[in-house]
């Protein structure tokens, strides 16, 4: 039977992959809820616009009304909510934004569903950064909620109206608890695609023996664990189709520092390189022996600015996610070195322009 999914953050990393998901493996309609920017509709949705399956509609998870009329409106058999204000340093800033826009609005949609639509299943993206002071590791579904930013501490808060909203209304909501995930689609203020994009700044700069400016980085020795985005969204639909809601860890369970990504971007630009000094004078410069390479106008690669670093860090992240692995078939399938190589490799083919 053809289905009608709400898919919100549709402009986004995972919302453009989950379109296409959809549009790939199923014969269901999508509502592509679009929050009306001045940016109107970016390249992520390309490959979906035409599609006669796909429809977009203008909506605000900040405006209780939007969400509201969305519900009662399309009548959905799926609400997939990946709208959300999703960058954890910005929320020590604007917290109240990253609150009703995270937090606030789950509720408001919880609601809207429990009054006009209860047969509507319902994705909520949580966080590992819900459990960010970590009690232990790997971290898996029973880890505590331990929020250390405003933005976890919203997740966090979204994750409890769910639970109670489950038990209360019998309402089938899941919240994944992802990991990071990255892709050619990231936002260039996230850390991984902000050296993916220095890197081909720098290699460019190199070939064509131009001066270059360093990246700028705060702290490279967080730990995180990584994947790519596309990996995730199987696993989001798999949870969505369980016959009875339960949250699942999605993770790669491998943990890698800011530090050895950056290394690895680098070997895939082929530029060789080494760190020297230490804390806020650690850099990366090009190895002294290759300084031929556009005559060395500039040799330093990566530094330290200490305006990047948190008010309060996430220093380790390490999922388990054997638990989906196991009761949902689900693996992601591109490894940590794969996913540094392809974001390397996009961002250096598809120089000055890429997204
Ligand atoms: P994160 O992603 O906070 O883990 O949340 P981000 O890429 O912003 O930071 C990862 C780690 O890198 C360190 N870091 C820097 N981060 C940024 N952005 N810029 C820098 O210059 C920099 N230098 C070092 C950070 O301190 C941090 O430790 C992401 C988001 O997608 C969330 O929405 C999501 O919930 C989690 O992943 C899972």
């Amino acid at each position: 039977m053809i289905k009608k999914i709400i898919v919100t953050g549709a402009t986004g990393q995972d919302g453009s992959y989950m379109i296409e998901y959809l549009l790939n493996n199923t014969k269901h309609k999508i509502v592509a809820a679009v929050r009306r920017t001045s940016q109107f509709i970016n390249s992520n949705l390309k490959n979906v616009i035409d599609n006669n399956r796909v429809s977009i509609v203008y909506f605000d998870l900040i405006d209780p009304y939007s969400i509201e009329s969305l519900i009662k409106n399309e009548q959905p058999d799926y609400f997939i909510n990946f709208g959300a204000q999703t960058f954890v340093a910005d929320s020590w800033n604007m917290p109240m934004l990253h609150f009703q826009t995270n937090a606030i609005s789950t509720l408001h949609i919880l609601e809207s569903i429990r009054k006009y639509c209860p047969q509507c299943k319902l994705y909520l993206s949580g966080s590992s950064e819900e459990v960010g002071d970590v009690d232990y590791s790997p971290q898996d579904e029973k880890h505590p909620l331990k929020p250390r930013s405003p933005y976890a501490a919203s997740k966090a808060t979204g994750r409890l109206l769910a639970k109670v909203y489950k038990q209360s209304y019998n309402i089938f909501v899941v919240q994944g608890i992802l990991f990071n995930h990255e892709s050619e689609r990231r936002q260039d203020y996230f850390v991984t695609r902000k050296i993916t994009k220095g890197v081909a700044r720098i290699y460019h700069a190199i070939k064509n023996n131009e001066p270059f400016t360093p990246i700028e980085l705060g702290n490279l020795d967080a730990r995180r664990d990584w994947s790519h985005a596309e990996d995730f969204i199987d696993g989001v639909w798999k949870m969505l189709n369980q016959e009875f809601p339960k949250d699942y860890v999605l993770s790669s369970n491998e943990t890698h520092t800011i530090k050895e990504f950056v290394n690895l971007a680098f070997v895939y630009a082929d530029i060789p390189c080494a760190w020297h000094g230490e804390g806020e004078r650690k850099e990366l410069s090009i190895q002294s022996n290759i300084l031929s390479i556009g005559e060395a106008q500039s040799s330093v690669l990566v530094k330290v600015n200490p305006k990047f670093y948190r008010p309060a860090e996430v220093e380790l992240l390490l999922g388990n996610s054997d638990l989906a692995r196991r009761e949902l078939g689900w693996k992601p399938k591109i490894s940590f070195d794969k996913l540094v190589e392809k974001m390397v490799k996009f961002d250096i083919d598809n120089y000055p322009k890429s997204v």
